[in-house]
């Protein structure tokens, strides 16, 4: 160890410290960064690292000095933040009183009022004619607040408000949380589900760039703001991917993390501090981290504090301590807070309890929050994030502000009422305020309101609003979809090469291909892919930086600005947050864009399925294509890889059409039919269609099974034997093959005839039935209407037989609508990996259980002798003792 004298020691600091003067006084601060960036790297040399902290004081990040001037007229807009604030409150009050349970939140937007009423007021522009406007995500139950915005703008009724929550009221009423698909002319994009804002929002703004990049859109100040609470910070999703939003440099997309340091149950990290744990991971991601901490009253304080203590007292509190300020009072600030060190309690002797109990979080000083807000908006090179420390419930007093219970709170009492009244200066009289009346002046001159109204007219309109003004666009003529109606002649293709070649030509079409964004992530070689590399580009916004090290191959790894391919990378996540930036963009962008993104199906099907509802809710279109799908014909990889439960999983999504085609042909009927009803006819409709890699021959398209295709059912092949069919064989997909090769064995072996189906889509099918069936049980007194499936099967046998990849309640939510019996033969059960067909006689869906089950059902009806399915399992060398495949 060498010896240290603290003399030496002092000697040696004071002559580095006047020098580090004296290059600050000569170079300024670029020099003294310079010149520490090197003393760093010299002291690496003798394996000494440093590195930097990773956070910053627990204080604003723009000091009180740098604080712009406030643009706006306080008073005004602190009496319309008022109103807001009651009108948020008694629509939720209310319709709690009416509706015992009906729920809803008071005490978030209690505490986001101030954040967003400034950029209600100053930042947030509106779409108009001459400019997109910019894209909010606001958080979903502080919903209430942007009612009572829209109220006193004249754009919602007092009866809407009155009917918050109560959409089913025969006058109509307002949903709960933002959501396009139930207010489409006013809500933007879904919210509510927590964690997928942030991610949609990074995608949307790289999105917003990507068609910028492509020469689609004008470059352009829009900014993406996502509002968040620190609490759903927590979700995967929410940090997940902000370093991409950092590598990308979005500086067009500003997160507001309100920072109330609660969450539902209590506090988000009682024991730490939140905004500083944030502060750390988005500064690592590269972003610029605005911090707002406290509001104006402390700037004397910190101005006073020459030793640090404050700041070194600010930041040893933790979160929850500094909750408990918010309900406890001013004494127990000053004894608990200032009085760890005597000389805080100096500091603050002048001050009253009252004094210290108002002194402000900077989430609630408009001053802070526009300083923070211009700065985000201002700022090059980076996303930014505004963390904001605000107080949940911020005004409710007794009834919740600061409680854990706050969040939960949906009832006031008469004195609190009154208290609320009162604190925030409501002109509404102590004898109506038990009423809980709504509050809009009604002169038409009203001073606040005219005001409000002009501040929005300069930022272009109102928000938030939705509008759709995009021409239609013309599907694509036959002629690119002839080759996949001929077939592929004596060649054997999978489903997925078909894809691919088709979203080639879509994406070479002169009309279209402009239009067509392919999204996969990091899958692109699986399915065959790589041939779009070269021809379309992989999207980079900065190109390509490298040699590849395929460049002498025809299909090398080809980043280029204006590339149209989104390879995100491993993240379903991320993929489907861009499907729904680019489904949505006809909304956003008043551009008709057409996703493709081609994922893994089990994966995207299991990660994202609360993205492909939120994808429903905001009405994104586009197709979702399932890649290597199929239980058993995803040969070998097994358990956690093969899908058998994507397409019953959907079913239950409303608007997602979802095909599960075996050939060619039935492929490019979907893709073109999507095309016309998403983009020609513009549907709200979204696509599911799932593909294969199992190589057959594909055949040419039959005469007049068009139709068929898009209802879900087809005869693709009726029986050779000349005779009406006894048994009707079901089979979608690749297992289509299976039921064929039944149909030749239950034909030639036992001479019973039987027809094939292709069964491209039971969710049409089974939508078709229950629709008929409801409008059936509503019309009594008229005709009774036939489902698609029961006009198709009208005169068929009474024996079915349904073979798919998927678990065997696709083919049995049919059942009850067909005039016979049905087996279900299908993938239940963890996947396994081996051959296709080890895997096919395993699960039971080959083409000898599919005999067997025909042969069982028909002896069963007794159309034929008992004794033949026991002979079939013998002659079918069928193990009749093998286990269970779906229960193990
Ligand atoms: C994915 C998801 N999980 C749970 C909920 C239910 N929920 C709604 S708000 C909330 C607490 C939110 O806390 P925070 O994000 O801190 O927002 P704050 O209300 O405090 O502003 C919870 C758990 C939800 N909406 N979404
Ligand atoms: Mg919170």
């Amino acid at each position: 160890m060498p010896d240290t004298d603290p003399k030496l020691e002092a000697l040696e600091n004071g002559e580095w410290l006047q020098s580090l003067a004296d290059v600050h006084r000569t170079g300024g601060p670029e020099r003294v960064k310079s010149l520490l960036e090197k003393l760093l790297l010299a002291a690496n040399k003798y394996g000494i690292v440093i590195r930097p902290p990773s956070s910053t004081p627990y204080l604003n990040t723009i000091s009180a000095e740098d604080t712009p001037p406030y643009p706006g007229r306080r008073e005004l807009e602190h009496r319309i933040k008022s109103w807001i604030r009651w009108n948020a409150m008694t629509m939720v009050v209310r319709a709690n009183r009416e509706l015992s349970g009906i729920g809803g939140h008071i005490s978030t937007y209690a505490s986001a009022a101030t954040l967003w009423e400034v950029a209600f007021n100053h930042f947030w522009r509106a779409k108009n004619d001459e400019r997109d406007g910019d894209i909010i995500y606001f958080q979903g139950h502080a919903a209430p607040g942007v009612y009572a915005r829209a109220y006193l703008e004249g754009r919602l009724s007092p009866f809407d408000l009155e009917n918050f929550r109560q959409e089913l009221h025969p006058d109509g009423g307002l949903p709960s949380y933002p959501h396009p698909r139930l207010m489409p002319n006013f809500w933007q994009l879904p919210t509510v589900s927590m964690g997928l804002s942030p991610i949609m929002a990074i995608y949307q703004a790289r999105f917003n760039r990507y068609l910028e990049n492509r020469g689609l859109k004008k470059p352009s100040d829009r900014k993406v703001w996502a509002l968040l609470g620190d609490g759903e910070m927590d979700e995967p999703e929410s940090l997940g991917a902000i370093s991409l939003a950092g590598r990308e440099k979005l500086d067009n997309l500003i997160f507001v993390i309100n920072c109330n340091l609660q969450r539902l149950d209590g506090p988000v990290r009682g024991n730490a501090k939140i905004i500083q744990e944030l502060e750390t991971v988005f500064t690592g991601a590269g972003w610029n981290v605005i911090k707002v901490i406290w509001g104006s009253g402390w700037d004397p304080l910190l101005e006073k504090d020459k030793d640090g203590l404050l700041v070194k007292r600010m930041e040893e509190v933790p979160d929850g301590q500094f909750q408990k300020y918010a309900v406890a009072g001013g004494a127990f600030i000053r004894k608990d807070f200032f009085g760890k060190y005597p000389q805080l309690l100096e500091l603050v002797k002048n001050y009253s309890d009252e004094q210290l109990e108002k002194l402000q979080r900077g989430g609630h000083d408009p001053v802070k929050v526009y300083a923070a807000f211009k700065a985000a908006v201002e700022h090059k090179g980076s996303p930014s994030v505004v963390l904001a420390q605000t107080i949940k419930g911020y005004g409710l007093g007794e009834a919740g502000e600061g409680r854990n219970i706050t969040h939960q709170q949906k009832k006031l009492n008469e004195d609190e009422l009154l208290e609320f009244r009162s604190r925030f200066g409501i002109p509404i009289a102590d004898g109506e305020v038990q009423e809980a009346p709504f509050y809009r002046p009604l002169a038409e001159d009203n001073k606040e309101i005219q005001y409000l109204h002009q501040q929005r007219q300069k930022l272009g309109g109102y928000v938030p609003s939705r509008t759709v003004n995009v021409e239609p666009l013309q599907t694509p003529s036959q002629d690119l979809f002839e080759e996949f109606y001929k077939g592929s002649e004596d060649r054997k293709v999978a489903t997925t090469m078909v894809m691919v070649r088709m979203l080639s030509k879509l994406l070479a079409d002169k009309q279209i291909g402009k239009f067509i964004v392919p999204i996969v992530p990091d899958e692109a070689r699986t399915f065959g892919m790589e041939s779009l590399f070269r021809q379309f580009g992989i999207y980079s916004s900065i190109g390509q930086l490298y040699e590849p090290v395929d460049k002498e191959s025809l299909l090398f790894y080809n980043e280029k600005i204006d590339g149209s391919i989104l390879e995100e990378g491993i993240t379903e996540a991320g993929s489907m947050s861009s499907f729904i930036a680019a489904g949505t963009a006809y909304a956003t962008h008043s551009l008709n864009m057409i996703p493709f993104y081609l994922f893994y199906s089990i994966f995207g099907c299991q990660r994202m399925l609360d993205l492909i509802w939120a994808a429903g809710d905001c009405m994104a279109k586009g197709f979702l294509i399932g890649g290597i799908s199929g239980r058993t014909t995803l040969a070998g990889e097994g358990l956690q890889h093969a899908d058998g439960q994507s397409h019953h999983i959907y079913m239950s999504v409303p608007n997602l059409k979802c095909y599960d085609p075996a050939y060619a042909y039935e492929l490019a009927v979907i893709i073109r039919e999507g095309l016309y009803r998403m983009y020609e006819k513009q549907e709200d409709v979204f696509y599911y269609v799932t593909m294969m890699n199992e190589f057959y021959e594909m055949p040419p398209m039959p005469d007049g099974v068009r139709e068929g295709i898009l209802k879900g059912l087809y005869r693709f092949k009726a029986s050779t034997l000349n005779k009406p069919a006894q048994v009707n064989l079901l089979g979608s997909g690749t297992i289509l093959n299976q039921t064929i090769a039944a149909q030749q064995l239950l034909e030639s072996k036992y001479q019973i005839p039987a027809d094939v189906y292709s069964v491209t889509s039971y969710k049409e099918l089974y939508e078709n039935c229950t629709a008929t069936e409801r409008h059936n049980m509503l019309h009594p007194a008229e005709e009774p209407k036939l489902s698609y499936l029961q006009q198709t099967f009208a005169e068929s046998g009474t024996v079915f037989v349904a073979a798919t990849d998927y678990i065997k309640t696709l083919p049995l939510t049919i059942a009850k609508w067909l005039p016979g019996k049905l087996i279900a033969l299908g993938t239940d059960g963890f996947g396994r990996s081996d051959t296709r067909e080890a895997l096919r006689d395993y699960f039971e869906v080959d083409s000898r259980h599919i005999t067997l089950a025909a042969l069982n059902a028909l002896a069963a009806e007794g159309k034929i002798d008992s004794k033949i399915p026991a002979k079939a399992i013998e002659d079918l060398e069928i193990d009749p003792d093998k286990q269970n495949p779906a229960l193990i």
